[in-house]
């Protein structure tokens, strides 16, 4: 059952901006799963942002086992490019991930809920090799009778709005966790890449978004693109901005395996950090160039961010689970040749460089 209020198909009306990839209205794309697969997925559309009424309904009906929450706004730049999207995006992301948790409590249905979250939370101003827990940092605390250890949510530094409102719905999952034994998984993941799983290049129909635009498109994405048409790739000051990298493939097994191990009722949420690898943006920069032979641009940062920063994440829950990562030496040129190359006629140039800014004082350059 997929249940959709369809922001993101007017986000891009609003913006005259649309996927490198041709997206099919959804019934196109459910009707195409049903040919190759045999399966029905249905549909609801509605806002879990302001429609309580009808999610509670909507739950009470279904009995989902397990719910996988996407419904937030999930761009940086979109969230800090105005303030009726900084707006627009605390009101819907906080709202409806509430409005899931009060709706998952009044009707007290053992639903497992799996959180879309991101690595953003811990933040990226460090400069040590210290690794980053699964979302619980140990810490050694003075007290008249001794040190005890404890547990504690790691310290949150969000980068944006949007960033900010993933850090406020962690707070949503340990209150409604120990209050109403909610199981709650929050995936911390880190930046997709790719376009294809194994199931949606069975059928044009059902391929993935691939956003190139300068607020919604992803880094190595964006890269990938101007590969393809010989724009020179946009690295954003520096370029020692270091981040976490995961494969469209892997992001969906990573959920398959979090919705197969879900924590106990009672337990505090589990925290999953779910990406393969990290890298530089630069060291990304230069090897996409390389195989390619387009060259690179520094560009003025628009947003907000230490310049360098190092990257140490613990994953090994999911790789314990099973997961087997693809890597960027696997997939990164099939993906160039097979998705960017194939679609590059569609790109608008116009919309390649990135115009959401930070800082007040960057609105005047
Ligand atoms: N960057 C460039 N050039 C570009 C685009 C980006 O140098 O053309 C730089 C940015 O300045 C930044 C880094 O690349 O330092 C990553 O930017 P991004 O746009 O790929 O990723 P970000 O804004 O952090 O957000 C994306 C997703 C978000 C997800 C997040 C995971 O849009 O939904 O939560 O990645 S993470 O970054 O790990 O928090």
């Amino acid at each position: 059952m997929v249940v959709d209020n369809f922001s993101r198909r007017k986000i891009d009306i609003e913006m005259e901006t649309e996927s490198l990839t041709p997206i099919s209205p959804l019934s196109v794309r459910i009707a195409a799963w049903h040919e190759v697969s045999g399966a029905t997925i249905r549909t609801q559309f509605m806002d879990l942002a302001t429609e309580f009424d009808r999610l509670r309904a909507f739950l009470a009906e279904e009995r989902p086992d397990a719910v996988v929450h996407f419904a937030e706004q999930r761009s940086a730049p979109y969230s800090m490019r105005t303030i009726d999207t900084k707006r627009y995006t605390v009101d819907n992301n906080i709202r409806a991930t509430h409005n899931l948790l009060a709706a998952i409590s009044d009707t007290d249905l053992p639903v497992h809920l799996v959180h879309l979250g991101t690595m953003g939370v811990y933040g990226y101003g460090w400069s040590d090799d210290s690794l980053i827990p699964e979302g619980y940092l140990e810490v050694m605390l003075e007290t008249p009778s001794g040190v005890v250890k404890r547990d504690i949510l790691h310290p949150t530094s969000p980068g944006s709005v949007y960033h900010m409102t993933k850090t406020l719905d962690q707070l949503m999952f340990a209150f409604y966790a120990k209050n109403d034994r909610i199981r709650v998984t929050d995936l911390h993941q880190g930046i997709v890449w790719g376009t294809q799983t194994p199931q949606t290049a069975i059928d044009e129909r059902l391929i993935n978004r691939f956003d190139y635009d300068g607020d919604y498109g992803t880094v190595l994405n964006r890269f990938l693109m101007q590969a393809a048409i010989g724009h020179p790739l946009t690295v954003h000051g520096t370029g020692g901005q270091t981040r976490a990298f995961i494969h469209i493939t892997d992001t969906v097994r990573c959920i398959e395996l979090a919705i197969g191990n879900p924590p106990e009722a009672g337990e505090r949420p589990r925290i999953l950090n779910q990406v393969t690898e990290t890298h530089r943006v630069r060291d990304l920069a230069a090897l996409v160039s390389e195989h390619t032979g387009v060259g690179i641009q520094h560009l003025d940062n628009p947003r907000l961010e230490a310049d360098e920063n190092t990257l140490r994440v613990d994953n090994h829950t999911f790789l314990e689970l099973g997961l087997n990562p693809t890597t960027l030496s696997d997939g990164l040129m099939a993906e160039v040749r097979e998705v960017a190359g194939k679609y590059a006629f569609r790109v608008d140039d116009s919309k390649i460089l990135a115009r959401s800014l930070w800082r007040k004082d960057m609105k005047s350059r």
